[in-house]
This record gives structure tokens, C-alpha cells and sequence, in this order.
């Protein structure tokens, strides 16, 4: 039998270094409370198995079956996302799994008045033993279970068992009974998911049984930690912050969420509420006296109001608008005389409203309103990090968010079929000010009504709405993503039956989830789906006519059968909180899980591809995408070369693609169109992240790589753009865009009219831009006749672009440079074969984004378009790529993650390819 036996002065040990973030213990008393997580890092030894007993192998907590058994060895096709294995591993799924642990504990632990199980995260559906007694039962893998085992614990020979069932029998199961009654669709996820079924039936990460973007991971174990909990009479769980300016302060009203040790017993202590500047300063100090007495759920609040001079705060804004400034502050309970418990945290000082005002024209506003300033969102959807969430660190979530302020994003949606995020992910938004608009994990799917299900999406919603509360960076809650949509457009064949499931719709997302977050969150805005029609949505009975209406609240919008290139097909809603097109991945990543010598992986056409493509008609639709816009390349599809050219062609396609329509969005925001469209205020593409290496929508790829796309988004969310684009009525226009006035700097804006057949301009206007200039309205129109009729050119044989440089110190390019194509490259005649090249790679110099950076010059005869410029295995970000060349020279620079010692060497990696290379 495996022990764990720690002695006395380890315990004190692991007390003091393995405690919850945000969770300090001062000095060691006994009646202080002791969180004892019994987790793999704490030499705790667990031990998965087969409940016949034919495998056990070591069990890892936090962690999950897959990579416990790929550490193992027991998995003999290679690792986790090699080539097939995500089918030929499904078999994990299948079974169900025992998580073991057997453990002695500390005798004085054993005595305390409470002695607490706590499991922070199960996956999912298990039986939680211990010492061979019955605990209960877990159903949900965004649920905290607390365990009283005071008179179960033992000093020596406690055996924890955890009985995992198969999350795909579960749901299997509760589908099929479900139905006995009537269907809750979908009957299964499309085959090309190669997926399973039933998601809805069980409360766990909806995309681990598969999307269209990851494939079908259905795992099971100890997600989070395991730890015992002890204290004399009640613990700190979570603390509710809310910030609202009243004149010259700043109102902050906290909630202290308790767990006791028992019902209806009174406790006297003492709270102390410290808030602390990031100098140490100390801003304000409560200390107050507490009794508190246990609910029948053995939970208590306590209630306080701080009142700070608004003086003193700096207050909380998003990127680009200001500092998000956070404060410290620590909570802390003391009981004769000693503390019990505190808790610290990072909170900021921020108002936040959704602005839902009638319009004249038709429709209301939909915007969010941060500190009172109207915040245009600009970035991306997050996707979970990883299929398996063990495999998630906290530097991958940095890195991942980085690059978001590196693209000058200032939000992101958690999208509703992944996880509640990791704590680190909002700590890191809110340190990095991006804002989040957090759905509740409910997705394409109708979900089941009945009591068990509701009653654990209420006990689900509670928590995570206490744990996720006091983030300034969280600033809309969601019910769920496109469910008020399906239902309306029928997409799992609901409509004979539409009012049935409109009554489950209210009942889930409106009865049950938006009652409760109004309870727990008065201080956020909550719409009931995603896209929705806002306020009109609910005046509709919730399932509003149109939830894609341009005229209220957010849409999504996808149609890979347009020039995407070309506006005219895009919405102009209030909000595009969705919208994108798919790319292959690079190469880099299909080399991971591709076999070198094998044809059929290398191939547009393969099986392996197909595989992992999950979305219907995807590679035909990229394929689609290229031919119009491109032409197809010169190779054959089925060839090495054919694969490495579609994956080139399919990234430029997506990057240009979301360029336009982003362009697109931003310039809608100070448009009214007759209609009353327009006044859009959001542009969150899909998606930014990917959790394996396959086609899809992500601008970075599985492993924090970025696409061309995520370079383009650097540029298209610029503070600062200039925007060429056609009208439509024969002109072409150039707009001067920024998020706010103070972005807008005096500048020299050049438009240039360019040949492709040479680099010179043929004309260019130069007009010089002051702070008079009317967002929404074209500094610089032209009719292109006229501008084709001065310069001898079409638009085969023509493009348009622009730069923004200061006249007094002529600094080029204080706003991104842009370009306007007239046609697509099929139809350009005069087209030449450039030869770029590498001519300097200078010596590595320090920058604020990288300690190891280096420049890199490149040369061009002819005008080159979607110039990629690769650091092979040298991992970091230039700071352009993917651009149009057409200047003799440029020089750009590469942000390393990594020391680079030898130039030479660095620059041995660097590989270049531009479009005319293909399709010429
Ligand atoms: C939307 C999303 C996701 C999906 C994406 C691409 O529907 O909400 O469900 O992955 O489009 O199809």
C-alpha cells in the first residue's frame, strides 16, 4: 500500500507553499485554517486504473486520463495529437476510470472542529469515497464539491477513491432517457467532427467531445486540485468586489462568501479589509466585527461598504485607453484574537454599462461603456487553450494574451462551449487590460430541463460567478453562444415543436441562469445569448425574430461563398462579436503530428488532412476562397509542394479576408446607413486560438504561433488607421479612423497610385491631416475613372496605397500602411516575378518587446504582394510579415523568445516566400 505519511514539520511546509492563489496564512497557529492540497506536486502518489483491475498506472492530480496514461507508456500510436490518434485513442473514453489515492495525515488535522474533502474540479461523473464510505456523487466539471469528513479523516490509512464513468456512456445514457419524453437535439455532432455525441447531456467542456475546430477528447480525472480543509469554525471562499463612482468616491461594495463548519451556530470574529496601492501605500483599512451564523447550506455572508476618495484611484481602463491600474486588497478574518484566514487579491477601480438607447433611425445602440467612456471592442473569441486543460500553463495563457495587446486588442469572448477559464487567464487580462465578455458553457445545443440538470447549472453559475466576479476585466456575462439563433433558424429541427423548446430556452438561460447572476452580480450586464438582440430579444420572448438583426445587439456572421475581400456582402451590426474564415495550419505544426515519409499526410487531399478538417466543406471552401481569389497554384493539390502552397494561399486568404471585414467594422462605427445599420462597436473575430494542429479559424496556431492573420491584425486594430476602400458609386476613398481623438496625431497622409510592374508610384496626393478631421467621413476621395484615366492604368494593372508620416520629424508610418486591391490576382496581367531577398541581418539589440532583437533587411526589384518572411525554429514575432513590398528596400525587426547568440545561425533559419512564387 502507498502512504504518504508527512511529517509534522513537512506539513507546515506545504501549508505555507501550497495554498490557494490569493490565499495566505499568516503566522502558524493551529486554530489557523490549513488547506492541505493532496496533489501530485505535494508527493502525494495517486494511482489510476481499470475498474477490472487490468491497468493501473500512476494518476497525476490536477491532471486527466490521457496524459496519465500517455506518461505511462500505455499508448503505443505515439503522442496524444499524433496523426489518427485522437480516433485510435477514443477507447480512453470509453471505459470508465478509478482515481486512487491511499494517505496518512497529520493527527492535529484529524481534530480540527472542521475538517473538510474539497475536489476543485472533477471530470466529470463520479463517486467520491472515502475509507470505503460513501461521499456522493460528482456531475459537473465546473463545480467545487466540499465533503464533511470529520469523523471519516484518519491519521494513517485513509483511501480516497474517485469512480469515474465513461463521459460517453453518461451522456449517451441521459440522451436516450431524455428521449422517452422527447428529443433534446443535436441527434450527434456532424461525422466530418469525427466526434461523439450528447455533449449537452453532461456538464463538462462541450468542445471536448469534438467541434469544428478540435477533435474529440472526452477526458476524465482530477481537473484541479484535491485538498483537505481544516478550521475552527469557517473558511473564506470568495470575495465579491463591485466599484461604482458616487460623486467623489468610489463606492466599492464587498460580499465575503464563508463556508462554516455547521448550521445555525453563531461565530464572532473580526474582518479586516486592507486596500494597498502597488507602492505599498496604504489606501483604506476596515476592521470590523462579524457574527456570523451558518445556512442550511452551511454558508454565510458578510456585507461591507468602503467609501475612497476617487482622488485617491487610479481608476481601471482597457488597453489603449489608459493604465489598468490594479489595487491590492487583502481580506482577513480573525477569531480570538488570531487570524483565521485572508485573502488577497488584485481589484480595479471600473464602471461598467451596456448602452442600449432607442435610435431615431430604427433599433437601439449596443455598446459597452467602461468608466464612462464607449469602448469599441476590438479582438478575437478564446477558444480553451488546450483540448486537455492539464496541459495549460500559466505561461502559455501570458503568452496567448501578449500577443493579443501586441495586436493591439483590448478584448476577447470566452466563448460558451469551452471551460470557465483558469484563474491566471483573468488575473493576466486584468493585468494586461483586456476585456471579457464571459459566456456561460452552454453551446450550439438545446439542453435538457430536468431537475438534476438545473440544479447543477445553479450550483455551476453561483460558483463561477463568485470565483470570476471581482476581475475588472470581466465586463459581460452571456448565457450562451448562438442557441437563441439555432432556435430561431431551426438548425437542429426544432420547429414542430418550437414552443416546447423556447420554454426550456427561458427556463435555462432566463429563469435560472440570468436569475442568479442578477442576484450574484448586480454589477454587470447580462444578455441571455450570443448574438443576441439585446433588450429586444427579451421584448420578443426571447427568442427574437432576427437575433441576427443589424439594427440591435451583437451577430455573428459567416458566408465562405462571397469575395470576402470585398465588402459588400459584411453586416453592419451594432456588435460583430463573431466572423471568420479557415486556413491550413504552417508547416511548422503539421510537422508535429504528421509522419515525414508518408505522401498521403503531405497531401490537400489526404486522409490525414480530411481527418482533422472537422468543418463541412471546409477544404473545399478554402479551395473556393483561393481559386477566386488567387488562382490555384501551379503544383498539383495532392503534392508535397500542393499542401505547402494551399497552406501559403489559404493564411494570406484568411488574414486579407478578416483585414477587410474588420476595416470594415470599424468604419461602421461612426456610419448610420439609411436603414439604420451601423454604429458597430465591436469587431471579435473567430477565433484567436487553436487547440490542436488542424484547419481552422484561429489567427495562432496550436503552440502560441502566430498566422499571417494576427500579423494583419496588428495593423487592422491599430489606435491609429488609415482605411482605403471603394464606396461602391466608382470611388475609392481613403478614411482616417481612431478609437480616440487623443489617437489622432498630425500627419502627412500619401495616397499612391502603383503599377504591380513597377515599384515607383505613378501619382501619388499628399494631403496633411489635422485634429478637424470628422470620423466616418473620407479625408481623400477620387473616381477611380478619372484617377485610371491620369495615370494610363486599370484596375488589372493598378492598386492603391497609403501612408501616414509625421511632417515634422518625418517619421514614417505613424499609422500602419495600407493598400486597396481593384481586382483579384487572377485578373492582374501585368504581375512580375520579384526577387526579394534577405540583404542585412543586423546584431541583436534590446527592445521593450524583446531582449534579443534583431533587424532584418529585405531587397525587391519588382512589387512583391504577401511577403512571409519564416525564423524556423527560432521561436518569436517580427514586427510586420505577410506584407506588400513595394519599396526597394525595408527593414524589419525580430522579437526572439529566446536568446539568439549567433547571427549566422539565425539567420541560416530565416526562409522567404511571396505570392508571385506561386502563382506565376
Ligand atoms: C460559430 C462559433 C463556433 C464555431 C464557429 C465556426 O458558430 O460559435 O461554434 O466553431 O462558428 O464554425
Amino acid at each position: 500500500m502507498a502512504t504518504n505519511w508527512l511529517p509534522f514539520w513537512m506539513l507546515i511546509l506545504s501549508w505555507c507553499c501550497h495554498l490557494l492563489p490569493g490565499d495566505t496564512f499568516r503566522a502558524f497557529v493551529l486554530a489557523e485554517n490549513v488547506r492541505l492540497d493532496l496533489t501530485t506536486a505535494n508527493g502525494y502518489q495517486w494511482q489510476t486504473s481499470l475498474p477490472n483491475g487490468s491497468l493501473t498506472v500512476a494518476g497525476h492530480v490536477p491532471g486527466g486520463i490521457y496524459t496519465d496514461l500517455e506518461r505511462a507508456d500505455i499508448l503505443q500510436d505515439g503522442p496524444l495529437l499524433y496523426r489518427f490518434n485522437d480516433g485510435n485513442y477514443r477507447w480512453i473514453a470509453y471505459n470508465d476510470w478509478n482515481y486512487a489515492l491511499d494517505f496518512d495525515v497529520d493527527p492535529l488535522l484529524v481534530n480540527q472542529p472542521g475538517v473538510f474533502l474539497v475536489l476543485h474540479g472533477v471530470d466529470t461523473v463520479a463517486q467520491i469515497r472515502l475509507n470505503g464510505f460513501f461521499l456522493g456523487e460528482t456531475d459537473n466539471m465546473f463545480v467545487r464539491y466540499r465533503f464533511n469528513v470529520r469523523n471519516l479523516l484518519k491519521a494513517e490509512g485513509n483511501q480516497l477513491r474517485v469512480e469515474l464513468r465513461s463521459p460517453v456512456t453518461v451522456s449517451r445514457n441521459r440522451y436516450e432517457e431524455q428521449l422517452m419524453d422527447y428529443i433534446v437535439p443535436p441527434r450527434c455532432v456532424p461525422p466530418e467532427y469525427q466526434g461523439e455525441c450528447h455533449a449537452n447531456f453532461i456538464r463538462k467542456m462541450q468542445a471536448s467531445f469534438s467541434w469544428d475546430w478540435g477533435p474529440a477528447f472526452p477526458s476524465m480525472g482530477l481537473w484541479k486540485a484535491v485538498s483537505l480543509e481544516t478550521y475552527e469554525a469557517l473558511t473564506l471562499r470568495d470575495v465579491y468586489v463591485a466599484t461604482s463612482l458616487n460623486g467623489t468616491n468610489w463606492q466599492v461594495d464587498l460580499r465575503l462568501y464563508c463556508e462554516t463548519i455547521d448550521i445555525g451556530v453563531s461565530h464572532s470574529g473580526t474582518w479586516t479589509v486592507r486596500l494597498v496601492d502597488n507602492n505599498g501605500v496604504l489606501i483604506h483599512e476596515m476592521v470590523a466585527d462579524s457574527l456570523l451564523t451558518g445556512n442550511g447550506d452551511q454558508e454565510a455572508t458578510a456585507q461591507y461598504q468602503l467609501k475612497i476618495a476617487a482622488a485617491q484611484i487610479e481608476p481601471w481602463m482597457p488597453n489603449g485607453y489608459g493604465n489598468p491600474t490594479l489595487y491590492n486588497l487583502s481580506v482577513s478574518y480573525a477569531a480570538n484574537g488570531k487570524v483565521a484566514v485572508t485573502k488577497e487579491m488584485r481589484i480595479g477601480f471600473r464602471t461598467v454599462v451596456l448602452v442600449e438607447d432607442d435610435l431615431q433611425t430604427g433599433g437601439r445602440t449596443f455598446y459597452l461603456q467602461v468608466n464612462d467612456v464607449p469602448i469599441f471592442l476590438k479582438g478575437s473569441n478564446w477558444i480553451p487553450a488546450d483540448v486537455l486543460p492539464e496541459l495549460v500553463t500559466t505561461e502559455y495563457i501570458r503568452d496567448l494574451l501578449t500577443s493579443c495587446v501586441d495586436a493591439n486588442m483590448n478584448s476577447l469572448r470566452v466563448w460558451g462551449g469551452g471551460i470557465y477559464e483558469l484563474d491566471a487567464f483573468y488575473q493576466i487580462a486584468d493585468e494586461l487590460g483586456i476585456l471579457i465578455w464571459q459566456d456561460f458553457m452552454f453551446a450550439c445545443s438545446m439542453y435538457p430541463t430536468t431537475s438534476w440538470f438545473l440544479e447543477s447549472v445553479s450550483v455551476e453559475v453561483v460558483q463561477q460567478v463568485r470565483r470570476l466576479q471581482y476581475h475588472p476585466s470581466v465586463v459581460l456575462w452571456a448565457g450562451n453562444n448562438e442557441n437563441e439563433a439555432a432556435l430561431r433558424g431551426n438548425w437542429y429541427g426544432t420547429i414542430g415543436n418550437f414552443d416546447l423548446y423556447r420554454q426550456d430556452y427561458i427556463i435555462l438561460y432566463v429563469d435560472t441562469i440570468r436569475e442568479i447572476v442578477r442576484k450574484e452580480d448586480p454589477s454587470r450586464p447580462f444578455v441571455v445569448s450570443s448574438p443576441s438582440n439585446g433588450k429586444a430579444s427579451e421584448e420578443e420572448g426571447h427568442i427574437a425574430r432576427d437575433p441576427y438583426s443589424e439594427l440591435y445587439g451583437d451577430v455573428h456572421h459567416y458566408n465562405y461563398y462571397v469575395n470576402a475581400w470585398n465588402t459588400s456582402s459584411y453586416p453592419r451590426p451594432r456588435m460583430s462579436t463573431e466572423y471568420g474564415f479557415q486556413a491550413l495550419p504552417s508547416v511548422h505544426s503539421w510537422a508535429a503530428v504528421s509522419d515525414p515519409f508518408n505522401d498521403d499526410d503531405w497531401s490537400f487531399n489526404g486522409a490525414l488532412l480530411s481527418n482533422r478538417q472537422h468543418h463541412p466543406l471546409g477544404n473545399f471552401e478554402m479551395e473556393l476562397q483561393v481559386s477566386s481569389r488567387f488562382g490555384l497554384p501551379k503544383s498539383n493539390l495532392s503534392s508535397r509542394t500542393g499542401l505547402l502552397d494551399m497552406m501559403y494561399l489559404t493564411q494570406m486568404h484568411q488574414a486579407q479576408a478578416i483585414k477587410t471585414q474588420t476595416q470594415h467594422y470599424r468604419r461602421h462605427r461612426y456610419q448610420l446607413a439609411e436603414n439604420g445599420a451601423g454604429l458597430t462597436m465591436a469587431a471579435l473575430y473567430w477565433q484567436l486560438n487553436d487547440i490542436w494542429q488542424a484547419p481552422s479559424w484561429a489567427s495562432i496556431e496550436y503552440g502560441g504561433r502566430w498566422k499571417p492573420l494576427h500579423y494583419f491584425a496588428v495593423d487592422f486594430f491599430a489606435p491609429l488607421l488609415v482605411i482605403l476602400t471603394e464606396l461602391g458609386d466608382g470611388t475609392v476613398a481613403a478614411f482616417i479612423h481612431f478609437d480616440r481623438r487623443q489617437d489622432l496625431v498630425v500627419g502627412t497622409l500619401t495616397v499612391s497610385i502603383r503599377s504591380w510592374d513597377r515599384l515607383d508610384p505613378l501619382a501619388t496626393f499628399s494631403s496633411l491631416i489635422n485634429q478637424d478631421v470628422l470620423p466616418g467621413e473620407p479625408v481623400w476621395v477620387r473616381s477611380l475613372t478619372e484617377l485610371f484615366n491620369e495615370t494610363n492604368c486599370t484596375r488589372e494593372s493598378c492598386f492603391i496605397t497609403s501612408s501616414f508620416s509625421d511632417p515634422a520629424t518625418g517619421q514614417e508610418n505613424i499609422a500602419p500602411p495600407n493598400y486597396v486591391f481593384l481586382t483579384s490576382f487572377p485578373n492582374i496581367a501585368n504581375m512580375q516575378m520579384a526577387n526579394v531577398q534577405i540583404v542585412d541581418v543586423g546584431t541583436v539589440y534590446a527592445t521593450e518587446k524583446s531582449e534579443w532583437t534583431v533587424n532584418v533587411t529585405l531587397a525587391t526589384d519588382y512589387v512583391a504582394a504577401f511577403v512571409w518572411i519564416d525564423a524556423g525554429r527560432i521561436a518569436g514575432t517580427f514586427s510586420t510579415n505577410g506584407f506588400l513590398f513595394c519599396e526597394h528596400f525595408k527593414t524589419i525587426k525580430f522579437y526572439s523568445k529566446t536568446q539568439i547568440i549567433d547571427t549566422e545561425e539565425f539567420r541560416s533559419e530565416l526562409s522567404l516566400i511571396h505570392l508571385s512564387q506561386i502563382i506565376l
